[in-house]
């Protein structure tokens, strides 16, 4: 019978003759006429029972067999039996590197078990469809699932990529030697890894985006066509993570037959069964296929097809059905007696099925995703599928081989093993080994010439050479210089503009560019218009993949909604997790495609870093470049919003991303100076950098870029206006537009109290203070040499008095200064929930308001005893400030 004509019907098919007529006919055309005209049959049916009113369920669940019948199955082209070998060395060699490492270093950990479940999956792979190269174009990009890494380590060393010693000092890398990193980390092996992977749900909606991207860059003619695919191996746990389904309809909406997912169910997660009441793969089955992917699954290996093909009543698939995965699991973990008592013994047709087989034979009846023809057919069907993304759902067996682990609970925790243990692994798998590396647990190297490594460089010659491999290419770039932002510099001519209106004259100039124009990617999750981007819409329009298929309402008017196949902008719809897989596939595109892309990122400054930290930390490991414009910035410049939407933290968050540059700019040529720079540094220069940079929709005359100040804007302080009236006995730290406030604060000193104060744009607390922490470091390192002086320091020289920092951000921000301002410094920031107001009552609210900023002041100079107590009491009557009201940071 062919597999694919089973269907659970048994209890239709007895109670009704009506019914087995049906299907009988239906079998008859089926095998007379094939499966495409059946296939044809059952849509004309089923869209006349719509057209009648019949409901019929929907269909998202096929049997729980290989979706590919075994009649259809292509011969393997591969040498069966040397791929086995091979596979069951670099099995050795992964289990070897952690074993040894945990020995030597209890609890250094790393994983066993993942990886012997995706062996198969990932050699079938590598000898037969990754590719490293097409043409002069780099090959296939690989989303690795993380904890595997010891296996696609094991490969590699195999391949002469990597030396013993580093395999011994897995996990062991801030020695001075040669080591490899726990994970996929590009940071950490730059050479090695492109995609960071290991926290959960990162790897699938990068793999996502970055099968999209690939057609925007071909789309826009920055990349030649190539048959390239994205593959994603992802957990079956892993699947649970909202990130790793969240975006499945972009994918099939894009049509991305470039993209592969490989989940690779072993059922298991790290506490338990994923499902161990239901089936995963059948939750997954249906998740995807609504989604409007290909699905393929690939369950039993081919020594169940004999066992399908004698399935005549439908009783074997019955039984596969009605099993959880808990049960699964049980068949895996307690061998097989227990197979043939649970498992086939539930119904005694299914047991006289298999009476003919030994218990050994049954424990080992094999799961689709470890038979490589199987996979292999899979694979094949699924790089030959146009139209949609492909999933493939490979049942595995978590801790395979493994005897006294596999498919326990606690085989992912599983690190070590007993001697015995080892000798049965050795045996499970047939490896050649020498005896002492296999009593000790030690790696293996065949020689040389051995036949196992020659077939394994002959198939990846074949594919164009080694992988996973990264690109750090030298890019020919050239950076705009600062001049070409003259406008942006030269002020707004008492004209009322915000930093983001500013930001975006500065991105479209920068779009006309004859050299890099064409290379910037605008991105924006649903929030264009508050950005008032509606010019960069019309100018370069919308990436739309099918072009725009319908008129807009709005044509008519200048700025209308304008899509493109060749347009720039990534509207990405209100998803900013997918936003930042688009920031991370573009601002690594460099490297991945060596077409050096500028992506600039704008987004509610409040739904960055909260939301989707996690995706930022892994685009900083990627060495990622490019901008996060955080629009609508601050806790009291964004008027009205209140608690949810008013940020005043995002510059605590951002400064823990190591290669992220936060910047809090007040004015448009600011904004010039650290973009110019960041283009420079990052793509001329080549450092692996990324930049935060606020913007406000706060309007006011932006001022000409005073001279010489380019320096201090970059490295984070500059005086702007100093004290009119003397020698200044205060100063006074503004940032982004309450910059504004210190400046009507040091009038209202002046004018009021008769206190000179200097006034200065801090645009960067975080980088100011990496520089200090940087020189502090030497110092303490250099005992013997002369002290050197932190940028804050040399900068604030003749600079007298008090130190009032305001900020619209926490004081935790300003308050990055403390170790080198000491008791000078009064932090004013933004703590506690934001609220709906204005500005002028927010900012009075928070204590951020020039009143605010004159009355600590006084305050300040009170303690040091320059300024009279009472005077400064009645000030605060007279700035309207109640010394009693509660504080905003717990009100
Ligand atoms: C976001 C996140 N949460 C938790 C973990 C810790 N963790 C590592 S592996 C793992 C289990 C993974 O299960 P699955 O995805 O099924 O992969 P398998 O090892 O079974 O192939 C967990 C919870 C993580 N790496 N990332
Ligand atoms: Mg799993």
């Amino acid at each position: 019978m062919n597999a694919k004509t089973l269907v659970p019907v048994e209890p239709l098919r007895a109670e009704s003759n009506e019914v087995s007529e049906w299907l009988e006919a239906f079998d008859e055309i089926v095998d007379q006429e094939g499966s495409t005209r059946a296939a044809e049959l059952l849509t004309a049916l089923s869209q006349r029972a719509q057209e009648m009113g019949v409901e019929t369920p929907a269909q998202l669940h096929t049997p729980y067999i290989n979706t590919i019948p075994v009649e259809e199955e292509l011969p393997y082209p591969g040498d069966r039996a040397m791929e086995r070998r091979l596979e069951a060395v670099i099995r050795w060699n992964a289990m070897a590197m952690v074993h040894h490492q945990n020995k030597l270093d209890a609890g250094i950990g790393g994983h066993i078990s993942t990886y012997s479940s995706l062996a198969t999956l990932l050699e079938v792979g590598f000898n037969h469809f990754f590719h490293a190269t097409y043409g002069d174009q780099p090959g296939d990009l690989i989303y690795f699932q993380g904890h595997a890494s010891p296996g696609v380590y094991a490969r590699a060393f195999l391949e002469g990529r990597l030396s013993e010693e580093q395999l011994l000092n897995f996990r062991h890398e801030t020695r001075g030697k040669p080591s490899l990193s726990s994970y996929p980390h590009p940071w950490l092996m730059p050479d090695f890894w492109r995609f960071p992977t290991v926290s959960m749900g990162i790897g699938p909606i990068n793999a996502i985006y970055q099968a999209r991207f690939m057609r925007y860059l071909e789309h826009r003619g920055l990349l030649p066509e190539s048959p390239r695919k994205v593959w994603a191996f992802v957990g079956d746990g892993e699947t649970d993570e909202v990130e790793t389904l969240g975006a499945l309809t972009v994918a099939s909406r894009e049509k991305l037959d470039n993209l592969i997912f490989v989940v690779n169910c072993n059922l298991q997660r790290l506490d338990g069964p994923v499902r161990g009441n239901g089936k995963i793969i059948n939750e997954l089955e249906g998740v995807f296929r609504g989604a409007g992917w290909n699905v393929i699954k690939v369950i039993w290996g081919s020594d169940w097809d004999s066992l399908l093909a004698q399935d005549h009543s439908g009783l074997l698939l019955k039984r596969m059905e009605e099993c959880v995965d808990g049960e699964y699991q049980n068949c895996k973990a307690k061998g097989g007696a227990y197979v043939r008592k649970e498992f086939f013994g539930k119904y005694p047709e299914l047991a006289e099925m298999v009476s003919g087989m030994t218990d050994e034979q049954l424990a080992r009846l094999h799961r689709g995703g470890h038979d490589p023809a199987k996979v292999y057919n899979a694979y094949q069907r699924a790089i030959e599928h146009r139209g949609a993304p492909t999933v493939i759902l490979a049942k595995t067996v978590k801790g395979y081989g493994l005897a006294t682990a596999q498919a326990r609970n606690a085989t992912h925790q599983e690190k070590k093993l007993t001697e015995d243990a080892l000798a049965a692994f050795v045996k499970r798998f047939d490896i050649h080994i020498p005896e002492s590396a296999a009593k000790d647990g030690l790696p293996f190297l065949p020689a040389k010439d051995s036949p196992e490594l020659a077939y394994l460089r002959e198939r990846r010659k074949e594919l164009g050479g080694y992988l996973p491999h990264r690109e750090s290419p030298k890019l020919d770039f050239i950076a705009p210089k600062l001049e070409f932002f003259q406008e942006s510099l030269a002020g707004s001519r008492g004209r009322e503009v915000s930093t983001t209106m500013g930001f975006v004259s500065m991105l479209r100039q920068l779009m006309k560019d004859p050299k890099i124009g064409k290379l910037v990617v605008p991105i924006v999750p649903d929030e264009a218009r508050t950005f008032g981007m509606e010019s960069i819409i019309r100018q370069v329009g919308i990436y739309a993949s099918q072009g725009q298929l319908y008129t807009p309402h709005d044509q008519e008017m200048l700025l209308y909604y304008r899509e493109a196949r060749d347009g720039q902008i990534l509207e990405e719809g209100i998803t900013e997790a997918g936003s930042m897989a688009s920031l991370t596939a573009a601002g690594t595109s460099y490297s991945n495609y060596r077409v050096p892309t500028v992506p600039f990122y704008s987004y509610y400054s409040m739904f960055g870093f909260q939301r989707v930290g996690d995706l930022i930390w892994a685009f900083g490991d990627a060495r990622g470049k490019g901008f996060l414009m955080g629009g609508t910035a601050g806790r009291t410049t964004l008027s009205g919003e209140g608690l949810q939407h008013c940020d005043g933290h995002t510059l605590v968050l951002s400064s823990v991303y190591p290669t992220c540059c936060s910047y809090d700019p007040a004015y448009v040529y600011e904004i010039a100076v650290i973009v110019q720079d960041g283009i420079r540094r990052m793509y001329e220069k080549g450092e692996d950098r990324f930049y935060y940079i606020t913007m406000y929709n706060d309007d006011y005359a932006m001022p000409e870029m005073p001279q010489g100040s380019e320096q201090g804007i970059l490295r984070g302080i500059y005086k702007f206006k100093p004290a009119a009236n003397g020698k200044a006995a205060l100063q006074l730290f503004g940032s982004g537009p309450i910059l504004n406030e210190a400046l009507r604060a040091q009038s209202i000193l002046a004018d009021k109290y008769k206190v000179a104060a200097d006034v200065w744009s801090v645009t960067s607390y975080t980088e100011l203070r990496r520089e200090a922490l940087e020189i502090e470091r030497w110092n303490r390192l250099h005992p013997t040499e002369a002290e050197k002086k932190p940028y804050i320091i040399t900068a604030l020289e003749g600079a007298e008095g008090p130190i009032i920092a305001a900020t619209d951000y926490m004081k935790a921000v300003p308050d990055q200064l403390a170790p080198w301002l000491l008791t000078r410094l009064v932090s004013l920031g933004t703590d506690g929930f934001g609220r709906s107001d204005n500005r002028e009552f927010l900012r009075k609210h928070f204590e951020v308001n020039a009143e605010s900023i004159a009355a600590a002041g006084l305050s300040k100079l009170v303690r040091e005893g320059k300024f009279d107590a009472r005077k400064a009491q009645k000030a605060m009557k007279e700035l309207e400030i109640d010394p009693e009201r509660i504080d905003p940071a717990r009100a």
